[in-house]
Formats: structure tokens, C-alpha cells, sequence
């Protein structure tokens, strides 16, 4: 870069607006290939060609990153902090090549070459920083954020070894370690100057009244660079992961000489296990000391990198709420309010009182869960052993708030039964509290913060979350998003809400027939790869059901099988009769220790051997599971549905979100009142939408009535023949009492309702197999949908926290 450099210029050539042609592109291949891969074309492997691509369009996209960064440097711009600790981004070149629109002209570059761009891309790693729907709207809300022109950083952790890897041994789920870092990471850029001391443990000391903390162990955060590039080019934003370093200048060569070698090392050991691994838990709470330090440690290198940048260019650290807005993504780093309060009162000298008004100002913290288990609380002793200067700052704000309650007999605790809670303590360190659809808001409002919600009326907004269109529309469904092209002309990318366009062409049999064919090809394209991949051959002709997600007991994948298993027992009972063809398409990880979810795993797999292999049923109905969904495999998979299950039991789903992937991409829903399947329905409308089910309310009282489940299944004759087979060992010849606990738990407790809402899902599952029979009706109801989902844009989540919690505006 010139000394006499002019931003101005820089804007001027944004990537979209300079577009190579294919030449240049092949030309800046085929140098990355000699001089960065080291090949020739002659000798150059898939990996290779995929390397030098990579390199090629990540050169493309350093122009708008610089321009970004350095806009936002002179204009002084406030910039949002994106704190998680899962970014589950999937691949990125496509994604990027798409956003720099350069996915023509390398689709074209490799043909020359005789690539194919599927079979290169097809070897990039997933980036499965995460476990499911939190992880993943992060990823969205990045991209979003630089679509928007939104200045931006998320912040998170490199896991050496993303979500383990899923196969199934006899129908078992069994993890193996991801490895996404053993090859290349071509994206990354290693920035060895951005490195951060974050300590652990040790003691307080009294000075003149204020606290000293000296840990007893530090390690260094170390950041690596990723551009995340918005759609058209126009801006982008990082994404900065922490990698945890054991650092020469950290090794206690003191406590080595006297001998102690074990504790000499202890800051190694630590620095080695700190970003070693993701949790593999979705909604529960990892193992608990490591945890904790990695929460702490993405927190606190975050934190300093903030201030650093800040202080770079300002002075008066009250003003920071003016440039700076912090957002958590869940309590996962709550720890950020006593880090920023901490640093502002210990390094800064800032009085306790101002920092935390300042601290608040600053934070945000998104709830994304009402799930006990998945509250975190941390016991106070660890607390005191880890962070025992944050464990005091939290006294004192325990303290506050307390007094804050006036004279109220039991008042609302950041500490109580000797545990933090992180949750309040988040919210008690927030100036906005959202929840991410408008029933879970509801909820946390009326349920798990009532007191907090009194006393802070207006803290509590709600934003219901989105997905992006350009990786969940354009990128996964190529002849849908032609078609939708072709129909109402290019844009609708980012401004989703112009596919309400469409709807007109619902009425159009024209339409409808191009539609059917886009659907087709991506069952094609979804089937295709399951043979390739899995070996697992599908009939074209049949109507695809899926659910894919974590498995979960509230998410009733056990409700879903035991209807496919009575399905399967109706038309044994009468095979000539006029079924809709079904495949039922299962996907998801169960958290490794979650025994009852590893359990309906290996049910559905159990299932799927007899079911498939029932030659009187074979071309009518089908149950596929294929291993180790992902992102990757979503992209696929979801375009090809035609029906998605969102059968959560109500009031247990924030929101979901593949919901929304699935409704966009023209899969109709069958689904309880839960989470953003109300707001879904109310935009697609109820009569294009199978709604089915308790609602939160019914399920509370449902709940409270003794012997519930026993009266459901009393009640349902088709249920009973179902648990009967299983009892039977109709799927476990080998182990007839393989299902014993989950049976028993279906007739004695079934806390998740599946008894209850058994029937009227039976009701519903018969309206879709109607309906479906009817094309030209089916079609007209799935256009509807796309056309519809305009408001489930990230797009439009992203505007709402601009102005309703970052006070941040648009560079763009
Ligand atoms: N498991 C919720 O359960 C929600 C996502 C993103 C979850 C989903 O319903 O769509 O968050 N909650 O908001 C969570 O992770 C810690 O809580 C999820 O992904």
C-alpha cells in the first residue's frame, strides 16, 4: 500500500464494479496455482486447483475489505461487535464468489480446464464452528451485516476441531473428531501482531481500596482474519477468531527452575485445551472449568481488542457507547459486562458506578433459549477459582440490583444457591434483552425475566431471527433462483420482500410447471449426491419429508418416526390402496452423553432396515438417514423437500430457523405454534400452512394433568399398535428390549407431549398426503410460501438491531 493513499479511490473499485473478465480470472488462477499452490496445471490436484481458486477470490475480495476498514476509520464510525462463541459458516468459496460476483466467471474459467466447479468445491471443508441454529444465525448475521453496510466484527474462538463427525455403527451414532484445519485454510489471514494476554486464576490484593488482580496463569490470544464480503461487493467485515497460544514469554521459567516443571507448564496445558474443541452441546452446558475459561477467554481477548481499537482514535472512554456496541450472543460471553466494567475501573481508572453505566450502555444480549438445562450457572467456587475479580464485580452488581428491588421479600438474585447466574447477570449488564421470535420474546418477558422486566420496562425488544438469502436461495437452490430471476428480474437478493412479485404467478400454469421442474432438479441434484456419497438410491416420484436438525426430545424427532411407523403399518393393512409415495427424510447430531436422543437415533435407523427392506411397501414409503448433516449437506437437502417438520412442542422453540430455509426454497410446513412458525404462518398464511398441535398454553395445563400420557395413548388405538411393534422388537429382532426406557417413558410421563399431539399430527399428515395428491394445489401453496418469506430475510433482522439496539447506521 502507497503512502499516499486515497480511500475515495479504493470505494471507486469495489470487486462488483471491476469485475474480471475470464481471462484476467484464469490469469490470477493460474498464478496462484505456479506461486502459491506450487503446481502446474499438468500435475495440479482437485485440492490444489481448489486452493489456488481460493486464493483467487479471496484477492477479490481484499479491495472492498480494505476500503470497509478503512472508511470506517476515517468517517469515526461506530462499529457493531459480534460476540459468539459458534460460527457455523459452512464452505466459503462459493459463498464469497457469489457476494463478489465471480461465480460465472470461475464456473467458466475451470470448464476451460476441464473442471467442474462442483467437484472442486465439493472438497472444502465445512467451517462447523458450532452446533446448530445459534451458531448458524451468527454466520447469517455476518453476512448480513456486511450486505448491509453495517461496520462489524464478529468475534470468536478457532476451534482446532469444529462439531465431531457423525457415523452410524448398527443404527448407532458414533463421533469422531472434525479435522476442518488439517489441510490449508486458505481464508484465514494469521495476524501474529494481534495477540492479547488473558489471565486465569490467582489472587486479589487489597491496594488503597482498590483490587489487584495477579492471575496465576496467563495465555495469548492470537487472532486470525477471515473477509466476510457482502452481496454485490460493496463492503465487508471481519470475522476474527481467537486462537489460544502458549507463549515463551508466559513459560514460568522460575517455578521450572525451582522445580516445579508441572506448574512451569500449566499455562502451555491450558493454551492447548482453550481452542481445541467446540462443545458438542446444543442448548446444554459444556464440561464445566474449560468451558467457563474458553467463555472468558473469547471474551476478554475480544474486549481488549475493542478498547484498543477504540482508544486508537478516541480519548474519553465514557464516550464509548457513541462508537462502540457489543452484542452476546447468548450468556455464553455474559462474561463481557464485569471484563468491560473490570478493565474500565482496574486499567482505565474510571469509578465503579460510571463504568457499569458505560458497560451497559455498550452491551446487548440476545436469549435464544428457555430451556433450564441450558441456563447457565456457574458454581461460585469456580467462579472464585477462575475469575475471582469478576466474581467480586458481580457481588457488587448482586448487590445493586438487589437494592434496585426496594423492599421486595424475595428478590431476584445474580448469585443465589451459590451459583451465578448468567442470565441476569446478562441482563442486569444490557441496555437491550431480545429474544428471537415475537412468542419466545413473549416468553421471556412474562417467564424467565418478569422482575427485570418490571424494573426495566422497554429493555426487553424482540427480533425475530432470518436467514440469508444468498446462501439459503441463491447458492442452494441455483434453478429455483433462476427461475425467480427469469420471472421478476435480478435484486430480490438483497431485498427479499420483492418476491412477493410471485404471487401472481401462483394462478399461472406455466409458472407452476417451471416450478415443478425446479423442484425436480433438486431432488436430482439432492439424490445424485446421496448415491455418490451414501450409496442411497430414491425413487424421483415421491413426496420428500424431512426434518433436519439437533436431536432433541423437545423437537419430537420420536413423533415423526412413530407416525411413519403406524404409515407403514396402514399400508401393509392395505397396499392397494392410493398412497402418496413418501420418503422421510431424517438428519441431525445428538449431543454425544444425551442417551434419549441417541436412542430415537438408533430407532429411526432400526426403521429405516425394515421399512426399506418391506418389499410390499418399498415404492410407497421410505426412511433415509443419511450421517453427518451439516451445512453443507442443508444446502442440498433442503432445496429437494417438499414438506418440512416443525414439530417442536410449543413454547420450547425459540424460533428455529430452518423453518424459514425450508418454507423460502418452497417446502410447505407442517408445524405446531411454536417459535417462528407463528410468525411464518401469519406470512404465508394459515390455509397454506399445517398447523397442528397444543399451543403453549394447552401444553402448561396438559402438563399438570396426572396420567396425561397414559389418557392420550388410552385414546389412540393407531399409537398403541405402533409402541405395540416396537415392544414387540419388530425393529430390534436381535433386542427386543432396546426401547424399553423410551417406551416407558412414553405410558408414564412424556414430558414432551408426543402421546398428546399424536392425533391431530396423524389429522395433518392426512391433509398433506391430500393435498399433494392435488399438484396444481400443492404447487399454488409452495409458490405462496416463496413468495411470502420476504420478511424472514437476515436482511431484515439485521436492520431491526441496527436501529433498535446498535444505534449504528449504514456506511453504504
Ligand atoms: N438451539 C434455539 O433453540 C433458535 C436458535 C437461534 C437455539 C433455536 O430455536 O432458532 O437458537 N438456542 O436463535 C440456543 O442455542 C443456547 O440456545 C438453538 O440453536
Amino acid at each position: 500500500m502507497s503512502q499516499s493513499f486515497d480511500a475515495r479511490q479504493l470505494r471507486e473499485t469495489t470487486a462488483a464494479e471491476s469485475a474480471p473478465t475470464p481471462a484476467q480470472f484464469r490469469q490470477a488462477m493460474l498464478r496462484h496455482l505456479q506461486y502459491t499452490v506450487g503446481k502446474s496445471p499438468q500435475q495440479a490436484s482437485l485440492f490444489d486447483w481448489r486452493m489456488a481458486l481460493s486464493h483467487t477470490v479471496r484477492d477479490y475480495a481484499v479491495d472492498p475489505w480494505f476500503s470497509a476498514t478503512r472508511r470506517t476509520w476515517d468517517e469515526d464510525r461506530k462499529r457493531v461487535y459480534y460476540l459468539s462463541m459458534e460460527f457455523l459458516i459452512g464452505r466459503l468459496l462459493e459463498d464469497q464468489a457469489i457476494n463478489l460476483g465471480l461465480r460465472d466467471v470461475m464456473v467458466q474459467v475451470l470448464a476451460e480446464f476441464g473442471l467442474s466447479f462442483d467437484e472442486v468445491a465439493e472438497g472444502e471443508p465445512d467451517a462447523a464452528l458450532g452446533n446448530g441454529g445459534l451458531g448458524r444465525l451468527a454466520a447469517c448475521y455476518l453476512e448480513s451485516m456486511a450486505t448491509m453496510g453495517c461496520p462489524a466484527y464478529g468475534y470468536g474462538l478457532r476451534y482446532e476441531h469444529g462439531l465431531f463427525r457423525q457415523h452410524f455403527e448398527n443404527g448407532r451414532q458414533i463421533e469422531t473428531p472434525e479435522n476442518w484445519l488439517a489441510t490449508d485454510n486458505p481464508w484465514d489471514f494469521t495476524r501474529p501482531e494481534a495477540a492479547y494476554p488473558v489471565g486465569f486464576g490467582g489472587e486479589l490484593h487489597d491496594h488503597d481500596g482498590a483490587s489487584i488482580w495477579s492471575p496465576r496463569s496467563k495465555v495469548l490470544a492470537s487472532a486470525h482474519d477471515t473477509p466476510v464480503v457482502g452481496y454485490g461487493g460493496q463492503w465487508a467485515n471481519t470475522l476474527r477468531l481467537w486462537a489460544a497460544m502458549p507463549s515463551a514469554d508466559l513459560f514460568n521459567l522460575d517455578r521450572f527452575n525451582a522445580g516445579d516443571f508441572a506448574a512451569a507448564s500449566e499455562p502451555e496445558a491450558l493454551a492447548r485445551s482453550l481452542s481445541r474443541v467446540l462443545y458438542p452441546n446444543d442448548t446444554t452446558e459444556g464440561g464445566k472449568e474449560l468451558r467457563l475459561s474458553q467463555e472468558y477467554f473469547l471474551t476478554s481477548a475480544s474486549v481488549q481488542d475493542i478498547l484498543r481499537r477504540y482508544l486508537a482514535a478516541h480519548d474519553d472512554l465514557l464516550k464509548l457507547p457513541e462508537f462502540v456496541a457489543i452484542q452476546m450472543n447468548d450468556t455464553h460471553p455474559a462474561i463481557a459486562g464485569p471484563e468491560l466494567i473490570r478493565l474500565l475501573v482496574d486499567e482505565h481508572a474510571v469509578d465503579f458506578d460510571t463504568a457499569v453505566e458505560t458497560a451497559t450502555s455498550v452491551l446487548g444480549y440476545t436469549n435464544h433459549t428457555l430451556l433450564p438445562e441450558a441456563l447457565e450457572r456457574w458454581s461460585v467456587g469456580l467462579m472464585r477459582k477462575v475469575l475471582p475479580r469478576h466474581l467480586q464485580i458481580i457481588e457488587t452488581l448482586d448487590t445493586q440490583f438487589i437494592a434496585l428491588q426496594g423492599q421486595a421479600p424475595n428478590p431476584v438474585r445474580l448469585i443465589s444457591n451459590d451459583q451465578v447466574s448468567m442470565g441476569d447477570l446478562a441482563f442486569t449488564t444490557s441496555h437491550k434483552v431480545n429474544g428471537v421470535s415475537a412468542l419466545h420474546t413473549e416468553l421471556v418477558s412474562q417467564e424467565l425475566f418478569p422482575v427485570h422486566n418490571e424494573l426495566h420496562p422497554g429493555r426487553i425488544v424482540n427480533i425475530t431471527n432470518g436467514v440469508t438469502p444468498r446462501r439459503w436461495l441463491k447458492l442452494a437452490n441455483p434453478s429455483l433462483a433462476a427461475l425467480i430471476t427469469d420471472t421478476i428480474g435480478a435484486g430480490w437478493e438483497s431485498d427479499l420482500e420483492r418476491l412477493r412479485e410471485l404471487e401472481p404467478y401462483a394462478e399461472d400454469p406455466a409458472f407452476r410447471d417451471a416450478f415443478g421442474r425446479s423442484k425436480r432438479q433438486a431432488k436430482e441434484h439432492f439424490t445424485g449426491w446421496l448415491a455418490a456419497e451414501h450409496g442411497i438410491e430414491l425413487p424421483a416420484e415421491a413426496l420428500y419429508d424431512a426434518q433436519v436438525k439437533r436431536l432433541h426430545e423437545y423437537k419430537r424427532q420420536l413423533l415423526n418416526i412413530l407416525w411413519t411407523i403406524a404409515h407403514w403399518q396402514r399400508i401393509k393393512r392395505d397396499p392397494q390402496a392410493n398412497w402418496v409415495p413418501r420418503v422421510k427424510i431424517f438428519g441431525g447430531k445428538a449431543a454425544p452423553s444425551y442417551h434419549m436422543a441417541k436412542l430415537i437415533i438408533q430407532l429411526i435407523n432400526d426403521v429405516a432396515e425394515v421399512v426399506n427392506n418391506d418389499p410390499e411397501t418399498r415404492h410407497l414409503l421410505r426412511v433415509v438417514y443419511p450421517p453427518n448433516y451439516g451445512v453443507s449437506m442443508a444446502e442440498k437437502l433442503i432445496p429437494a423437500a417438499d414438506l418440512s417438520e416443525q414439530i417442536s412442542t410449543a413454547g420450547m422453540e425459540a424460533s428455529g430457523t430452518g423453518n424459514m430455509k425450508f418454507a423460502l426454497n418452497g417446502a410447505l410446513t407442517i408445524g405446531t405454534l411454536d417459535g417462528a412458525n407463528v410468525e411464518i404462518r401469519e406470512h404465508v398464511g394459515a390455509e397454506n400452512f399445517f398447523l397442528f398441535g397444543l399451543t403453549t398454553e394447552q401444553v402448561g395445563e396438559r402438563r399438570a394433568q396426572q396420567g396425561h400420557s397414559r389418557a392420550a395413548l388410552e385414546a389412540s388405538q393407531t399409537l398403541r399398535d405402533v409402541l405395540q411393534a416396537i415392544a414387540e422388537g419388530t425393529f430390534s429382532p436381535e433386542d427386543h428390549h432396546r426401547y424399553d426406557g423410551l417406551l416407558e417413558t412414553m405410558w408414564n410421563s412424556d414430558w414432551f407431549l408426543v402421546a398428546s399431539d399424536f392425533e391431530d399430527y396423524d389429522r395433518a399428515q392426512g391433509e398433506v398426503a391430500d393435498c399433494y395428491s392435488d399438484p396444481e394445489k400443492w404447487q399454488r401453496m409452495a409458490i405462496l410460501n416463496i413468495a411470502r418469506m420476504g420478511y424472514f430475510s437476515s436482511d431484515r433482522s439485521i436492520r431491526e438491531y441496527m436501529s433498535q439496539i446498535w444505534d449504528v447506521e449504514s456506511a453504504l
